[in-house]
């Protein structure tokens, strides 16, 4: 069997273990770590932390956050739609560019490599609705807790290069970007992005690869986007298409999705939902601990070190400051850098814990606009429960 037509079949058998990881109606949720990881494994990936079957919802476990790269098959997905194409032909496949160009182009993965100077970026993709489990109250949506991020290195062409090719014709303004898989329900609107050109600049890329391998099936073989800095929804995965028009379209994935209040003085409360949307764009400043976990035993008198990773939009990361009396005080960690402003910062931070019993370590970054994580109790609620950054908090015993 080849390795693309064995996923459906492991596809389906893995739904057999959802009973025991998604929540039903009533049931009260776990606390963020007390999530469990699968037993069983989707294809190229380790067992995760699942949410669904179909489609695919997997959540990286907390200690992916001690590495400045995720690997591919602990990698988290997200799909909108169930029906996702398996099995797709490298040499015929091609994508298409049409609507206002002066071209229509149909371009193979080969002569993308072939034909355009090859870039690449090490960027974050995090879902906007990473860490939603982590509003009160809670709002719809997957309960995430905060695996629904990773880093990683991205290998392609700069869209602005494929755009040039095809020429724009004059009064383009909007672009669109279509994935492959369909919705189990005809009626329902294919998973299609819509950004504005006056957004997009050199750094936005059409990826073949993920560190230094094909894209995974389940992270958007054989091609997506990729937006540096941008929350991830809009980086399309399976990209098929991309359509240049003059006006926007009214698209079920982009007004009803993914936005957040639009004025910073109209606060979003259950009862009192703010009139004006906008899209979320530009992430903000994070940091999550990988090491220690919460739960876990430290001994007393030891050196424990805590470890790891923050990022932001794209300023790059300035400092991550640890504290471990509840953020009365807060001490600098020591940062490891080089992969870019889009990517993980990783950090450390050596504490000997010299009293017995609880103790908690808090992390919180700081960009060069020196914009801060806010503690958990400040961060304003929204309907979608997106942008969640709140200080991250890890409690352990020492013993
Ligand atoms: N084709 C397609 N692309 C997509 C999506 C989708 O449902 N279909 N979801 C988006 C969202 S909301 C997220 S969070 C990321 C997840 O990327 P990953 O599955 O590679 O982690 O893919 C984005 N691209
Ligand atoms: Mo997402």
């Amino acid at each position: 069997m080849k390795r693309r037509d064995f996923l459906k079949t492991s596809i389906a058998a893995s739904a057999a273990v959802l009973g025991s990881t998604s929540l039903s109606a009533g049931e009260t949720r776990q606390p963020i770590d007390n999530r469990k990881v699968a037993k069983m494994a989707f294809p190229e990936k380790r067992p995760m932390i699942t949410y669904s079957d179909r489609p695919p919802l997997l959540e990286s476990p907390r200690s992916t956050f001690t590495r400045g790269i995720t690997e591919n098959d602990e990698f988290f997905v997200r799909w909108h739609l169930p029906d996702i194409p398996t099995h797709i032909d490298l040499d015929s496949f091609s994508i298409k560019i049409n609507g206002m160009v002066k071209k229509e182009l149909e371009i193979t993965v080969k002569e993308l490599k072939n034909d355009f100077e090859q870039v690449e970026v090490t960027a974050v993709v995090q879902c906007g609705g990473n860490s939603r489990s982590a509003f009160t109250p809670i709002p719809g949506g997957i309960q995430w807790g905060s695996g629904a991020m990773g880093c990683a290195k991205w290998k392609g062409v700069r869209l602005s290069d494929i755009l040039e090719r095809a020429g724009l014709q004059k009064g383009a303004h909007w672009i669109g970007f279509n994935g492959m898989e369909k919705a189990a329900y005809y009626k329902t609107p294919n998973f299609v992005r819509e950004l504005e050109l006056t957004e997009l600049d050199d750094h936005v890329i059409v990826a073949y690869q993920m560190n230094d391998e094909d894209l995974p099936y389940l992270n958007g073989f054989p091609l997506r986007l990729i937006i540096p800095g941008y929350y991830s929804d809009s980086w399309v995965k399976m990209l098929s298409n991309i359509t240049v028009t003059d006006k926007y379209k009214s698209l079920f994935f982009m007004d009803k999705a993914y936005r957040v209040p639009d004025n910073a003085t109209e606060s979003e409360e259950p009862n009192h939902l703010a009139k004006v949307t906008k899209p979320i764009t530009h992430m903000n400043v994070k940091s999550l601990i990988g090491y220690p976990e919460n739960g876990m035993q430290v001994y007393h008198n030891s050196h424990v070190v805590v470890r790891g990773v923050a990022f932001d939009g794209g300023h790059g990361i300035d400092k991550v400051m640890v504290s471990v009396d509840g953020g009365k005080n807060w001490d600098r960690a020591e940062l490891k850098q080089g992969n870019g402003r889009y990517a993980y910062t990783e950090f450390r931070y050596a504490f000997k814990p010299t009293q017995y019993g609880k103790l908690t370590f808090m992390a919180k970054a700081v960009n060069y606009l020196g914009d801060e994580q806010p503690f958990a109790k400040d961060i304003k609620w929204n309907r979608g429960g997106y942008k969640y950054n709140g200080i991250d908090e890890v409690t352990v015993e020492v013993v």
